[in-house]
């Protein structure tokens, strides 16, 4: 069996065939702790959701483009490459000459797989670049509130999320870590790209054996690891400001705060008090007054904030907290209270944010800029806040508002989607089935028969990487890694980069896409780049032969922790923030210039829209977490044995308390009904007192399979609603939503989504199984 190296987005491997061509994998020797992830690859290399042949939908091949109800539960035919890139490329044009290049929208979010060349989003701008531009998305649904929040307040975002303390630093110098979302290790496998050793699960470990006090704050007792030494604070999800206020009220009723820190190092502290104090609204955000929010009794918030004032406090807050409506609120409140204590810019104290979201934040791997395809600029300027996809489609023409500016939504004609599954990522998905009967025409390129690729008019196969070649290094990665190729393409499966240059050289931009380069002269062309740069610093890279042989190169070590803080702290003259005032901005009167109730100037308790106590909450009473999941990449090879193992009566399992499931009738195993006025999904029930009763945990990812507005399989977003995080922002919501269970006692449905759509073949397969190349 030959062995070749490769990576994904949870870490490094080798893989091989062996003799009846099942897929074998085997972490990296070095990796110290391997992702569980990794036994996903194996069953869905040969999945037979994988996409077989280039397919067009039914009713765009008898009708043409328009809208079209049909379109997500129209069957496919499947074509020839040569047909499908016609039919494409002429649809490309006609939308272009008809309606411009903004009516092409090619923000196509999403993680696709790892592989810097052939990185599916990276080739779709450019090759929509090199054709004139397209509308394109801006931010994440990871980070989106927080990524423009944050630069408001603290100058930058990406300093902030990704170059705060390192984990060495914490564990030597921190005597209290505050985790508000907690440190949930199964997150910490995962980093774009991916990397080759997972440095975090061992600095977890060595928290737990100095000792370092933690206080998880999360409805969920597993967001921290066993064998670290916490207090589980069970807070009620979305109230962690109305906490954070308490803490800081404390602080500075009992004088507990550092004047001098705020002075000389922030603006707009004196308001932010005023408004603990209830000078405004007459309401003193005090614990007492916490306490009936967050439903942690007053004494202990007390408690945690002498604490927090007597030890050296890191507060970390997960991407989770601002993943919610007023989502700027909490990160804002964390940094305030974070400069009442006065330790932003010491070792180990001060603010952090993304701690357990992802393996990069806290590492210690180099910081270096791997080889990657340009994409070129975009001559379109137009673009939207990436989780306003649906409001995209459904209201051309209409006015919102982001980040101080009013803006107007494009008339989208195409879309165009390679490397994402929207029907995964976004919210209240039944919305989003009826945005995506708005336009022309929708693409998607992807390997597998997802939800979003049934709701296409174009399906065209891509690749994964185990069938082509590429290299591959995540943020903070030890190594770049040379992805061999290990199979075969699947069926007629192209890369996406054949499937461009396809298109490119029909509408003429075949040169400006290729450049006359093969994959491989492109991986030895930006390999060569690179390592010139790096030869000229002085550093010794191999030739790219020796490179690919070697299979792997170790990037050279760099310091880990430069932080932006403890250089701001040093000296706040010449290392001034790029905020307005150069400081930390509590208050920031930039903010409040904007006039948005939803996000005014300084941070504020707001109380979600859909909220318990309302009359909306006694039909829905119980708060679900929609969460990452801890089998699998988002929805990426849920037909794989980890993300199988993880289902329950065959769907994807729900955590409840057991007292909610008692009043429920509801035992460990059964199939449940989860429902609100949006749509309903099927569950398995696990029953768990690591959650607070009231709250309910149902992680992302299960492949969505609608039938009429309930999915059968377990996806949470037909459930959460299609709402921005504010007016500042328009960040994704998804995290929480509020619903009822009830026991599903009907015959279950069948899942559909674990084999292909239905598909008629006017060119049948060969006797032997294998098609004609197209
Ligand atoms: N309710 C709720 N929803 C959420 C969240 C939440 O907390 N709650 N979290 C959000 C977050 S943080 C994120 S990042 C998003 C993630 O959302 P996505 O990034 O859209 O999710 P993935 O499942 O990773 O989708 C990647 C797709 O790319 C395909 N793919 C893989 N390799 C290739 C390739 O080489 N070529 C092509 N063409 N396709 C490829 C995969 O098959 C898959 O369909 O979800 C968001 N949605
Ligand atoms: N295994 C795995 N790891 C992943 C991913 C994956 O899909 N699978 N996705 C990756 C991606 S793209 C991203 S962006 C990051 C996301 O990183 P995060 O957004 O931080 O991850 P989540 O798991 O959604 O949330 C972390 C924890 O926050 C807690 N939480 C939720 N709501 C509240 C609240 O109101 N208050 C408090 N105090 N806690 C709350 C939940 O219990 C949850 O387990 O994860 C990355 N890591
Ligand atoms: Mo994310």
């Amino acid at each position: 069996m030959d062995v070749t190296p490769s990576t994904s987005h949870w870490g490094a491997f080798s893989a091989g065939l062996d003799a009846e061509g099942r897929l074998r994998v085997n972490p990296h020797p070095s990796d110290p702790s391997p992702s569980p992830l990794l036994g996903n690859l194996p069953g869905s290399l040969r999945h037979p959701t994988r996409v077989a042949a280039p397919a067009i939908r039914r009713g765009w091949l008898e009708r043409g483009p328009g809208p079209d109800q049909a379109r997500g539960h129209d069957e496919f035919v499947e074509v020839e490459w040569d047909e499908a890139l016609d039919l494409l490329a002429a649809e490309l044009r006609r939308v272009r000459d008809a309606h411009g290049n903004e009516a092409i929208f090619g923000g196509s979010y999403g993680w696709a797989s790892a592989g810097r060349f052939h990185h599916a989003q990276s080739q779709l701008h450019r090759f929509l670049n090199a054709f004139g531009g397209f509308t394109s998305s801006r931010n994440t649904y990871s980070t989106g509130t927080s990524a423009v929040l944050l630069p408001h307040v603290v100058g930058s975002a990406d300093e902030v999320l990704r170059k705060a303390s390192s984990w060495p630093t914490i564990v030597a110098n921190t005597e209290l870590l505050v985790a508000f979302g907690g440190v949930p290790e199964k997150n910490v496998f995962v980093t774009p790209g991916g990397v080759t050793r997972h440095h975090t699960p061992g600095f977890l470990g060595r928290l737990g054996e100095r000792g370092v006090p933690v206080a998880l704050i999360s409805p969920l007792r597993a967001d921290l690891p066993a064998g670290l030494h916490a207090r589980w604070y069970p807070i009620r999800p979305a109230t962690d400001t109305a906490l954070m206020l308490a803490l800081a009220h404390t602080l500075a009723a009992e004088c507990l705060h550092d004047p001098d820190f705020l002075d000389r190092y922030c603006v707009g502290y004196d308001e932010f008090e005023r408004y603990l104090f209830g000078a405004a609204d007459g309401v003193v955000k005090d614990a007492e007054w916490a306490s009936a929010i967050t439903e942690l009794p007053a004494a202990d918030i007390v408690a945690l904030a002498r604490r927090m004032a007597s030890s050296r406090t890191f507060i970390t807050v997960t991407w989770s907290l601002q993943r919610i409506e007023h989502g700027e609120q909490p990160v804002w409140a964390a940094i305030a209270l974070a400069a009442m204590l006065g330790q932003i810019g010491l070792p180990g104290g001060g603010f952090g944010h993304g701690y357990g979201s992802m393996g990069e934040i806290g590492d210690t791997g180099p910081d270096l800029r791997v080889p990657f395809l340009p994409r070129r600029a975009n001559p379109v300027r137009q673009f939207i806040p990436v989780a306003r996809i649906a409001d995209l489609l459904l209201n051309p023409g209409e006015q919102y508002d982001y980040d101080g500016a009013r803006r107007t939504y494009p008339d989208i004609r195409l879309v165009y989607w390679a490397g994402g599954n929207p029907f995964h990522h976004h919210q209240d998905l039944n919305r989003l089935r009826s945005a995506f009967t708005r336009p022309d025409t929708v693409v998607v390129q992807d390997p597998f028969w997802t939800a979003t690729a049934r709701h296409a008019d174009f399906v065209l196969p891509a690749t994964v990487p185990l069938e082509r070649e590429d290299f591959g290094s995540g943020r903070r990665d030890t190594h770049l890694i040379a992805m061999h190729r290990v199979a075969e393409p699947y069926g007629r499966a192209r890369d996406d980069y054949a499937i461009l240059s396809g298109l490119a050289e029909r509408l003429g931009i075949g040169q400006r896409f290729t450049e006359g380069r093969t994959p491989r002269d492109w991986l030895e062309h930006l390999y060569g780049e690179w390592r010139q740069s790096l030869l000229s610093r002085g550093v010794e890279v191999p030739a790219f032969a020796e490179f690919w042989s070697a299979g792997e190169y170790r990037l050279p070590a760099q310091n880990a922790d430069r932080t932006l803080f403890a250089e701001f702290r040093r000296d706040p003259v010449r290392h001034r923030l790029r905020t307005p005032s150069g400081k930390i901005e509590i208050t920031s009167e930039h903010v409040r210039s904007f006039g948005y109730a939803d996000c005014p100037g300084h941070p504020v308790w707001l109380e979600p829209r859909e909220w318990l106590g309302g009359a909306r909450a006694t039909r829905f009473p119980l708060h679900l977490i929609a969460n990452q999941p801890s089998t699998r990449l988002h929805s990426q090879l849920d037909g794989g044995a980890v993300s199988q193992a993880g289902k329950v009566a065959g769907r994807e399992a729900i955590r409840i308390h057991p007292a909610d499931a008692a009043a429920r009738g509801i035992a460990e195993g059964d199939l449940v009904r989860v429902f609100n006025e949006r749509g309903a999904c099927l569950a398995g029930a696990l029953l768990t007192t690591d959650s607070r009763s009231g709250v309910v945990q149902l992680p992302t990812g299960a492949w969505f399979d609608p039938l009429g507005s309930l999915c059968v399989h377990g996806n949470p977003n037909v459930l959460t609603a299609d709402v921005p995080s504010s007016r500042l922002s328009q960040g994704c919501t998804g995290q929480h939503v509020l619903v009822e269970i009830e026991r599903y006692a009907e015959k279950p449905p069948v899942l559909t989504i674990g084999s292909p759509p239905m598909i008629t073949r006017e060119h049948p397969p060969n006797p032997d199984g294998t098609h004609a190349r197209g």
